[in-house]
């Protein structure tokens, strides 16, 4: 196409006193739609405009804009409400947000009757598919034993361990197979996979951390956060080739 692909981007939706207090616009705790600036850069320097959609619109608005875009961006952000994979909550997740749980699902909905779309899922992102799929998580991964993923203050772009991509995949078509080094701040991993995907990157404490579907021009969720690692050519790459899959 000769304009720009549009991008459809998920946001976090919470309430935001740390915001409220900073730009002292009063302390009412009121609910704000926010994204981390970085997933907004990938995709312009990956030769995109990003559209980021807000949280708890109606769905046949939802659909409008989604109508618009060529392909959509799953962000990362809190934790899937643990009832959409048939769990209880087991006291450590980090806060549930539930409008923007609906809005997801919502999402992947249209995601699945729209096979032309591409799709790019980043950690949260992968978690919510793999559930909208009616696979599951593992709650916790360092109470569930994986010693890769022990809670760490490291810098956002640090290499804090390696995937094994597996060959033949897309994942491996764009930043070749083998090893490849990532950042790493999940606390919840894919226990079963959702209907039709496929694992394409392991961590080596065995954790899923790259799942595609076939058939579509570009489908890839990862669980680390590729944005974060401007300075890293493979990371970028996956945006390119994001990007690429709607010119
Ligand atoms: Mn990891």
């Amino acid at each position: 196409m000769d304009r720009k692909p549009l991008v459809g981007l998920s946001c976090s939706y919470d309430y935001g006193d740390i915001f409220a207090q900073r730009v002292d616009i009063g302390l009412t705790c009121p609910l704000w739609n926010y994204i981390s600036e970085s997933y907004l850069r990938c995709i312009e320097r990956a030769g995109g405009v990003p559209l980021v959609i807000p949280n708890m619109l109606q769905e046949d608005d939802l659909y409008r804009l989604m109508d618009l875009c060529d392909g959509f961006l799953l962000t990362g952000g809190n934790d899937v409400d643990p009832q959409f994979y048939g769990e209880v909550d087991h006291g450590k997740c980090a806060r549930i947000v539930p409008g923007r749980d609906r809005q997801e699902l919502a999402m992947v909905r249209y995601i699945m009757s729209h096979p032309g779309k591409s799709v790019f899922a980043i950690c949260r992102g992968l978690q919510i598919l793999n559930v909208a799929l009616g696979g599951s998580l593992i709650q916790d991964v360092e109470e569930a034993g994986f010693d890769c993923h022990a809670k760490n203050n490291y810098a956002l772009d640090d290499v804090t361990h390696s995937v094994t991509v597996e060959s033949g995949s897309l994942l491996s078509r764009i930043t070749g197979p083998g090893r490849l080094g990532v950042n790493s701040f999940h606390h919840q991993a894919v226990r079963e996979l959702g209907r039709g995907l496929a694992a394409s990157a392991h961590s080596h404490d065995g954790l899923v951390e790259a799942v595609e579907l076939d058939d579509r021009p570009f489908f890839l969720a990862v669980q680390w956060h590729p944005e974060k690692m401007a300075g890293d050519d493979r990371q970028q790459s996956l945006f390119r080739a994001f990007v690429e899959s709607m010119a």
